[in-house]
């Protein structure tokens, strides 16, 4: 079985994660931040990994980046990188937006983003990048996220979940070839 559970503590923020990559995308998730509570549900439902979450914490912006920080951890905990398909890419619409994701589970960090969002009011656009961010560097992977076009903040970030998801999906399915020529990730 392809599971990990990371218990993460802080003087911040107190966060508990269990994911099952060959789940079927249910999400159980406790976080009082409405609008991140629905793109983790989206992110699970998407990646077709199960998600079990409880985040409690002092400051939204510690919540954020240390979930994160977790699933990275999570993931990286749960994957055998040997026996994956290594990459994955997908480009979502939502009704405007458009957002390219591309990543590799290669365990190497780099992080590249672009996205936009501005007028919002349902949540801090800058949490969706610090969210990404510490994902791609606690797990590590690369992680490309593009904005072809998007004018409405949540259809931007909805989409980016999405396409994420996606492409995760696809990066941990079973491989039973090495995807590296050096023969190592
Ligand atoms: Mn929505």
């Amino acid at each position: 079985m392809r599971r990990s559970k990371v218990n993460r503590e802080t003087k911040e923020t107190r966060i508990y994660l269990e994911i099952e990559i060959d789940g079927n995308g249910q999400a159980d998730i406790e976080l009082d931040y409405p609008f991140f509570r629905h793109m983790f549900v989206t992110l699970a439902k998407f990646s077709e990994v199960d998600i079990k979450l409880v985040a409690k914490g002092d400051l939204p912006h510690h919540l954020i980046e240390d979930i994160g920080i977790t699933l990275g951890t999570a993931l990286d905990r749960a994957v055998n990188r040997e026996l994956i398909k290594r990459f994955g890419y997908s480009v979502i619409p939502m009704d405007e937006a458009l957002v390219l994701c591309s990543l590799d589970m290669v365990r190497r960090p780099y992080f590249s983003y672009n996205l936009n969002m501005q007028g919002n009011v349902e949540f801090e656009p800058l949490f969706v990048e610090h969210f990404f961010r510490s994902l791609a560097y606690s797990a590590p992977m690369t992680l490309h996220l593009y904005q072809f076009n998007g004018r409405d903040p949540h259809h931007i970030a909805e989409a980016a979940f999405k396409s994420f998801g996606l492409s995760l999906k696809q990066a941990v399915e079973l491989s039973n070839k090495s995807m590296s020529v050096k023969g190592s990730l």
